[in-house]
């Protein structure tokens, strides 16, 4: 019996260690482009939402901002609407945007994350091509 009873608090702790170790920290995720270079004109977007320690993708976030804008060639006020549209892979999420301009973009991303506190906040840097 005794022994019964150290073998559930030892499993207790195991347990109890495990539910600490398994929430991760807001910063642990990264969304990632899954291509940095894309042709002028009508474009999908994709990226990969990561956690980073294991390199799992992430699906059912929620993104509740999203922009694309010139900024990385000093053309911040020259943004394209961006909307998301379906995913067809869990852990990824898809936007179609107009990159009406050859050139570099950024395109930042607010996200919540199911479990977790905080907020994602990223900002990648793509490419228009001719
Ligand atoms: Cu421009």
């Amino acid at each position: 019996m005794l022994r019964y009873i150290m073998k559930a608090a030892a499993l207790g702790t195991v347990l109890l260690t495990n539910s600490v170790t398994a929430s991760a920290d807001i910063k642990d995720y990264e969304f990632q482009l899954v291509t940095n270079e894309l042709k002028q004109g009508e474009a999908e977007v994709v990226v990969k939402l990561v956690r980073k320690p294991s390199g799992d993708a992430v699906p059912d976030a929620v993104i509740f901002a999203q922009r694309i804008d010139m900024g990385p060639d000093g053309m911040e006020t020259m943004q394209s609407s961006i909307e998301a549209i379906a995913s067809t892979e869990p852990g990824t999420y898809r936007f179609k945007t107009n990159l009406t301009m050859v050139g570099n973009r950024a395109f930042s991303l607010a996200a919540k994350i199911q479990g977790e506190t905080g907020t994602l906040e990223n900002k990648l840097v793509l490419k228009a091509t001719k």
